[in-house]
């Protein structure tokens, strides 16, 4: 990967995006070459997976039909995840497919059908595979059982309206880069703010500014302090102070810090006053006249791991200045996990800052590269969706628990709600034997259903637990257009190669499905692909147009390969016009003000979940069996588990297998060295992994990143070891509380050992043992 000049797109190259950024590709000597935007100053080296994945034999060729099914017909199978496939050609499987489709619409209707299809795929926003999946339900069927949120931000985006108002506007309409950069004394970062995670936007992005802008505010003087277990969430750049706290432990911190500057009398009462609500109950719990119990330094110090001096001295340190507190979307993905993301917004009301200019609340902010930018003043192309007239969904990730308990009631967001029984499940551009938690269980669960079909481009474990696979282009393959809400760079994104084997759009496949089901005209209106991008490009021409600004046809944008869009002015957004008249511009919350105790939340009654942030013990805390913490976080080498067989992931493998981290002294103490190959187990599951050994782990902690692909070394087990070190056998199918049910796949505890048997092979690769279809005429 070579840096180029700015904007230019090199000579032979045609311009693509990807989630991880904007790029051009060329073939030489038989070679895909990539080389990143020109205009980009620090671009993501994930682009490097493409050149080996394009013709990688994990990608699928032909559709192909699990045995089991295929023979007896759809219904609960324990076999998926262990069968052998069956090639077919593309008329017969579609026919396959639909005769089944219309069967579950005919028996069951619309509410046995799960769509909600979470996952990434890729860039461009037409071939947006979600949307395609659920455009075609929407219209096959009226609709179909949804899923809402995400298993990246589960729980915050349940309580910020709550607490907050608009999860947009705390997200992406809040403190900039450039805000940081110029103005902010102290950023307080729960959880850090790591590289790996801003350099990824879904729908692309072409310029990665938050090293430079991290560089920047440093040396102006700004302090960077990473609270959290590893060191590595916070660049280099940044010079930060590492606060080595145990994990899940950031409440109880926050509510230390919040207590120290109301007993020393450095909260801003005046601010508190103007622009909260619910702080006096708040203070009773806080200082200890609710329940007996100071939320003191001297509290919080055993449960954190840091010294009651060091606390103490951290919260003196933040008043009078202008702090920003940050908190990665990580925190929120484990047990309680609304709870730092509510106190983080109590502690920077107290300290009085929101609104400021660099200062104040920022959730999320470097967690993901479209927040903390200016947004674009055009709309971005999109697909429309269709209306889902069915209406019924489950917080995403519950899709386990809902598989396997068809009837039964459940909480959230005040709501009892009873989860559907669900016949088949369709999905396309995501792995959620990459996402879900406790994959053992989610193996369990996809058993229970009548037919399981998937769209993707590489046999995923996913796809090897399908009954029907459908192999779907990779990105490079077709045209589409790139783009996202905050980046300023519209990419016409051209077609680089030629499908892989028999590989189709999705669109084209949903396509021919709905010509089964009667309803291609609907789904398709008539138009190609080509003309749909041009089509989805009008929306953003008229804009530019209305605003008098140059408005170029959909030939000449596509013919020039990039188009810069107008931005938005950096003003702070609601939060400054908020702090400037609270009563002009009230936040879009119940009070209209930041809720420090909410009425709504309290009249749940949920004991997960309270009126205001409290600290709430986890359940799953180091013990015996299982005494060190695993943080089970987001790869640096690839986007989840996207091409985890390019050359980039690959390279940062060892020996082929995932490289977990862990403290030296916890590896000595169970014998184990750089290098050596290690056995994570828990109650749940198992999976071995490289060991690497780092002082920028904590001790007591172990990290595996998530991604690599599942593998079973015995897939006829039930509880299989992964050889390949995929660490969601070992995390939690649980919500984070009654209220959100978000996912908590971020931590959870194990014990660790030298592997000394017989290194398995890793096989996750490999593509599954098929055979050729042969139609038999009838009789
Ligand atoms: P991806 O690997 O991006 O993961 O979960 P997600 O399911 O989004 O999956 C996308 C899939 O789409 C890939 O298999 C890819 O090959 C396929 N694909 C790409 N393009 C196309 C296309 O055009 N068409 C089709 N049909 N397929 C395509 C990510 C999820 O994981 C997220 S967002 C988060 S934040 C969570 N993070 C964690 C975590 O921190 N810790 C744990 N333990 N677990 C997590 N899971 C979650």
């Amino acid at each position: 990967m070579s840096k180029l000049p700015p904007a230019a797109i090199p000579e032979g190259f045609k311009p693509h995006s990807s989630h991880w950024g904007v790029f051009s590709a060329a073939w030489r000597d038989g070679k895909l070459t990539v080389a990143p935007h020109g205009g980009d100053p620090d671009p993501n080296g994930i682009i490097d997976n493409f050149p080996e994945a394009i013709r990688h034999k994990a990608r699928i060729a032909k559709p192909m039909v699990r045995r089991g099914w295929l023979e007896r017909g759809p219904g609960p199978d324990r076999r998926r995840g262990r069968d052998e496939y069956v090639e077919m050609e593309w008329d017969a499987v579609l026919d396959l497919l639909g005769a089944e489709l219309i069967r579950v619409r005919d028996k069951h209707g619309a509410g046995a059908v799960f769509g909600g299809s979470y996952g990434w795929s890729s860039a461009g926003r037409f071939h947006h595979a979600q949307s395609q999946v659920h455009r075609f339900l929407n219209f096959a069927y009226g609709g179909y059982v949804a899923s809402v949120n995400s298993y990246s931000s589960g729980a915050a985006s349940v309580i910020i309206p709550h607490t907050f108002g608009g999860y947009e506007d705390m997200t992406k309409h809040n403190v900039t880069w450039d805000q940081i950069a110029e103005h902010t004394d102290v950023v307080l970062a729960f959880g850090g703010m790591a590289l790996k995670n801003s350099m990824v936007a879904g729908g692309g992005i072409s310029q990665h500014v938050e090293r430079g802008a991290m560089q920047r505010a440093r040396a102006r003087g700004c302090d960077f302090l990473l609270v959290g277990p590893l060191r590595s969430d916070l660049p280099e750049e940044a010079g930060a102070e590492w606060i080595a706290n145990i994990p899940n432990t950031d409440t109880a911190l926050m509510l230390a810090l919040t207590h120290t500057l109301v007993a020393d009398g450095l909260h801003d009462r005046a601010f508190l006053d103007r622009y909260t609500v619910g702080w006096p109950v708040f203070e009773r719990y806080l200082m200890g006249e609710a329940d007996g119990q100071a939320k003191d330094a001297d509290w919080a110090a055993p449960i954190t791991g840091l010294s009651a001096d060091a606390i103490r001295a951290l919260a003196r340190r933040l008043a009078g200045r202008r702090v920003l507190v940050t908190v990665a979307h990580a925190l929120q993905r484990a047990e309680h996990g609304e709870q730092p993301v509510w106190m983080a917004g109590v502690l920077a009301a107290a300290l009085g800052q929101i609104g400021l200019p660099g200062g104040g609340y920022a959730y999320a902010l470097g967690a993901i590269g479209y927040y903390g930018r200016r947004s674009n003043a055009v709309p971005s192309p999109t697909l429309s969706q269709g209306r889902n007239r069915h209406g019924n969904y489950i917080p995403v990730a519950r899709i386990a628990d809902m598989l396997l308990n068809p009837g039964k009631e459940y909480r959230y967001n005040g709501q009892t709600r009873t989860y559907p029984d669900i016949r088949l499940v369709y999905w396309a551009g995501g792995n959620p034997f990459h996402h879900h938690q406790d994959l053992n269980r989610l193996r369990r669960a996809f058993a229970q259903v009548d037919t399981l079909v998937v769209h993707e481009l590489a046999w995923t474990a996913t796809a090897r637990h399908a009954d029907v696979v459908l192999p779907a282009t990779m990105t490079l393959e077709r045209e589409d257009i790139g783009c996202s809400s905050h980046d300023p760079l519209l990419v016409a994104m051209h077609r680089v190669a030629e499908p892989f084997g028999q590989a189709r759009d999705d669109y084209d496949i949903f396509a021919d499905l709905s010509e089964r089901m009667d309803t291609r005209d609907a789904f398709t209106e008539g138009r190609t692909t080509r003309e749909w991008l041009a089509h989805l490009y009008e929306r953003t021409r008229e804009s530019l147009a209305a605003q008098g600004l140059p408005a170029p046809s959909f030939e000449e944008f596509w013919e020039a390969g990039h188009m810069a869009l107008p931005q938005n002015p950096d003003d702070g957004g609601p939060w400054r016009a908020f702090r400037e008249d609270p009563v002009a511009n009230p936040l879009p919350t119940p009070s209209g003000r930041i809720e420090v105790f909410s009425e709504t939340i309290a009249g749940f009654n949920e004991p997960s979940c309270p009126g205001h942030p409290a600290w709430l013990p986890p359940e799953d805390v180091p013990r015996a069996e299982a005494p060190l913490h695993l943080v089970a976080n987001q790869p640096a080498t690839r986007l989840h588990s996207q091409l985890d067989f390019g050359g980039h992931s690959i390279a940062s493998k060892h020996r082929g297998r995932e490289v977990a981290a862990m403290h030296p002294d916890d590896a000595a103490a169970r014998g184990i060295g750089d290098g050596d190959v290690i056995r994570l187990f828990n109650a749940r599951g198992a999976c071995l992994a490289a060991i690497r050994l780092s002082d920028g782990v904590k001790q007591g902690v172990i990290q595996l990143q998530t991604g690599a692909w599942y593998d079973p070394a015995d897939p006829e087990e039930e509880t299989p070891l992964c050889v390949h070190g995929n660490p969601n056998v070992l995390t939690r199918d649980v919500g984070t509380s009654a209220l959100a049910q978000g996912c908590t796949g971020q931590l959870t505890t194990v014990e660790v050992e030298r592997f000394t048997g017989n290194l398995p092979p890793i096989r996750a690769f490999d593509p599954p043992g098929a055979a050729v279809h042969h139609p038999v005429a009838a009789e």
